[in-house]
Formats: structure tokens, sequence, C-alpha cells
């Protein structure tokens, strides 16, 4: 591992450490162009409009004027970047390409400002982005390359995972992210969990899996954003996070591409799991830009407890 003279482990940048994992300098390039983009998102959101943009994306769900924003920063970003091949965006109804051909490309699935209707009441929110090498973003999670979230939180952290252990960073006062975690691994189980969508439309076998979860003294910690959510159960390496299938919606909520496929990339490296109650995330096939799976996400043992209920209750209940 890259030690520059006189230096801690803990002053180093993102660019050396990138460059200490053994990677292709334009996926280097890459991930460090999305870093620097994420700065002008932070200003965005600190200052931007909260107002809706007038227009709703793929899902029917209005956009806000930071969703907007934020994706055309990213884009932008992307495009000018001259490593990458397409770009699919949560907030964009198709795929955008960025260039056809050139060695080395790379492309990229984002969310680029997950949670933003919680801008409005100062909760924290996030970018989550996917990476895969050459053009096809239809790839099972399993094949990515890469995966990274920002959290604009208290701090601004930045975690990402290039198959190598999972490492956070923090912006220091010079807007500069230097390393603050390296090689984040979680328990086997857990003591806190976080339950998205509407408990009186959970199929049976969540319900039962929600009460397990409370008899062992699991908490309850959610904040209704998916990256700080994530992010707490990864930091603090004991939990689970779900949004499970819900009466009415078989698919659930969270979408695979740009959602569900980046943080199961990271939270299997860091020896968790990510499953959509059958099999693991990383392994479902991708359909449609607008794909949504259910998500049992964080501890092994808890995940696979969540496996068992919900394989327990197709058949009895
Ligand atoms: P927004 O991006 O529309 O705020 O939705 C956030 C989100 O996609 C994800 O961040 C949360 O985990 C999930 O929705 C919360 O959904 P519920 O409000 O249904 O619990």
């Amino acid at each position: 591992m890259y030690r520059e003279p006189g230096k801690s482990r803990f002053q180093l940048d993102l660019r050396r450490h990138l460059r200490s994992q053994n990677i292709c300098n334009n996926l280097v390039h890459l991930i460090c162009e999305i870093a620097e983009a994420s700065k002008y998102v932070i200003h965005a959101v600190r200052t931007g409009d909260l107002g809706v943009a007038g227009t709703s994306n793929l899902y029917g769900e209005e956009q806000l004027a930071l969703d907007v924003l934020s994706d055309r920063i990213l884009r932008k970003r992307l495009t000018h970047s001259g490593v990458v091949c397409n770009i699919a965006s949560e907030e964009m109804d198709e795929i955008y390409q960025a260039q056809s051909d050139g060695p080395d490309l790379y492309s990229v699935a984002y969310d680029p400002l997950d949670g933003s209707s919680l801008v409005d009441v100062n909760l924290s929110i996030g970018t989550i982005v996917s990476i895969y090498k050459g053009c096809n973003l239809f790839q099972e999670g399993r094949n990515q390359v890469a995966a990274l979230y920002i959290l604009y939180g208290p701090r601004v952290s930045l975690v990402y995972s290039v198959g190598n252990g999972v490492h956070e960073f923090t912006m220091n006062s010079l807007n500069e992210y230097t390393l603050s975690r390296e090689n984040v691994t979680m328990a086997p189980c857990g003591d806190i969990y976080a339950p998205g969508g509407l408990r009186n439309k959970y199929t049976p076998g969540t319900e039962k899996f929600v009460t397990y979860l409370e008899e062992k003294g699991s908490k309850l910690r959610y904040s209704g954003g998916f990256v700080p959510d994530i992010n707490q159960v990864l930091m603090k390496g004991k939990g689970i996070f779900f949004y499970p299938a819900l009466k009415g919606s078989p698919k659930g909520k969270l979408r695979l591409l740009y959602e569900l496929n980046p943080m199961a990339f990271l939270i299997e490296q860091a020896g968790g799991a990510a499953s959509n109650g059958t099999i693991p995330i990383l392994d479902v096939k991708p359909e449609s830009l607008d794909h949504r799976e259910p998500i049992y996400i964080g501890c092994a043992e808890d995940v696979q407890k969540a496996v068992e209920f919900q394989a327990a209750c197709g058949q009895e209940c």
C-alpha cells in the first residue's frame, strides 16, 4: 500500500489511495472526476433552490430543481472525463452516450441526489454511483468494477470500493477528501434495523422478520435516506436495512441499477450481504433502467434470517 514519506496513512488523499489499488489509470481518473463533481453538488445542496423543477422522472416522481441540477453536474463531468462510454441516471429517461469508442472506457449508472425530498428538512442525503467496464450497463451487479457513494451529512464523506475492500474518505477544511477509514468490515449480525416502506403493507414473512429483530433487541434506526441509512449500517458494522416487497408493490421501491447494485457491491466487499429475499442482489439480471427489487442488506446473518422468513412464509402464511 502506498505511503508518502512523512505522511501518516490517514492524510492520504483519494487519488493516491486509488493509485495504490492496482487499477487502470482511467478508472482512477473517473472516480476522481466524480469526487470533484460532488463538490459542486454540495454547493448546490447548501445554497440551491429547494423548489420543484416542474418535470418528473421515469418513475413519475416530481423532480426537484436540485435533482435536475445534480444530474447535470455529474453528467457534464462524466462526459468531459474522456473515459466514459454510456451514462444512466435515475433522473434521465434513457441512456446517454458520452462516447462510443476508445480504449479502457467505462459506463456509469448513478442516482445524483438520493433522498432529495429530505433536503428541505435538512436531513442527510447522498449521491450513489455504479461503474462497469465497457459500454454495457445491463450487466449483473457482480460485474461492477467500482461502486461509491458520497454522503452529504454533518460531514461530507466518500466511500468507495474497486473490489479490494471498502474505504472511507472525509472532506477536510480545504475541500479535499482524505482517508478516514480503511478496509471497513461488518460483524456477522447486528443490533439496529432500518425498515423502509409502510408497515401495514408488509408481507407476513417481513412482518415475522421484524418481530424476530425486535425480540432479539435490535433498535429501529431509519432516516428515510438510503445513503445515510446504509452508511450507518456499514460504518457501525452491525445492522440491516430493508425495503421489502409490499402488498401491491411486489418489487418494492428501490432501483437496481442506481441504488441497489452499488450498495450491494460495497456491503459485500465489507463482508456483509444483500438479497432480494431470494437471491443475492448482485446476481439479479437487470431487465430495464427502471428495474426495481426488494432489498435486505447488511450483516450477513441478519440478511440470511430475512431470506429464511421469506422462504418459510412463501408456503405457510
Ligand atoms: P427520494 O429520493 O424521493 O427522497 O426517496 C428516497 C428513497 O429513494 C431512498 O433514499 C429511501 O430509502 C426511500 O426512498 C424511502 O422511501 P419511503 O419514504 O417510502 O420510506
